[in-house]
């Protein structure tokens, strides 16, 4: 059975940058509710005893395709907020990477700030709901990306291990910031654990 991560910090750990609101209806019932969802159709599908990263790489091999979408939808809505509320922490000011991953970004993109600015954009940039990524591959080399909906750099076949996420679905930020994502995306680099990225870097 898959289950969701549970909060290292209080509903009202990340304000001002998330309200206590967003959290409780985002973790407590939009990621209850994939989860739940998910577990249903991983069951159908026969899936179930499968790690979810496994389940998302080899999509194609579930054949009756109504079971298949349910599986994507519901298995990345659950494994996406894993990774995106495991990744924050209350808000820091100048908050930035250390270690392998801040030398790595430097390496890839040429500054943390060149790096944000980036990936900011394609969270802004995403048409409709959806996601931007950081991710490496094997030899550690870093990937900026998109997805929409509920895919991420799993589903969508790249071989890559996500790092970092931002949501911009708008349950992630309407609360707090109404149709002003870029608002939302400028301060979510605020609350950013930059230690769990560092720990999926060296582990991925
Ligand atoms: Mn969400």
């Amino acid at each position: 059975m898959y289950e969701q991560i549970k909060l290292a910090y209080a509903a009202d750990a990340l304000e001002p940058v998330i309200g206590r609101e967003t959290v409780e209806t985002h973790h407590g019932k939009h990621h209850a509710t994939y989860t739940t969802n998910l577990n249903a159709a991983a069951e159908k599908a026969g899936v179930a005893d499968k790690p979810i990263e496994e389940v998302l790489a080899n999509l194609d091999q579930i054949s009756d395709a109504a079971t298949r979408t349910a599986v994507l939808n519901n298995g990345g809505g659950f494994y996406n907020h894993n990774i995106y509320f495991e990744q924050l922490r209350a808000p820091r000011d100048d908050n930035r990477p250390t270690g392998a991953i801040a030398a790595q970004i430097d390496a890839d993109f040429g500054s943390f700030d060149a790096f944000k600015e980036k990936m900011s954009g394609l969270a802004v940039g995403q048409f409709g709901s959806g996601w931007a990524w950081l991710s490496a591959d094997a030899a550690g080399k870093l990937y900026l990306s998109q997805s929409a909906n509920q895919e991420n750099p799993i589903s969508q076949g790249t071989g890559h291990t996500p790092l970092l996420t931002i949501d911009v679905w708008e349950h992630a930020y309407y609360l707090d910031y109404k149709n002003l994502r870029p608002k939302y995306v400028d301060e979510i680099w605020k609350i950013i654990d930059w230690d769990v990225v560092e720990k999926r870097y060296e582990n991925r």
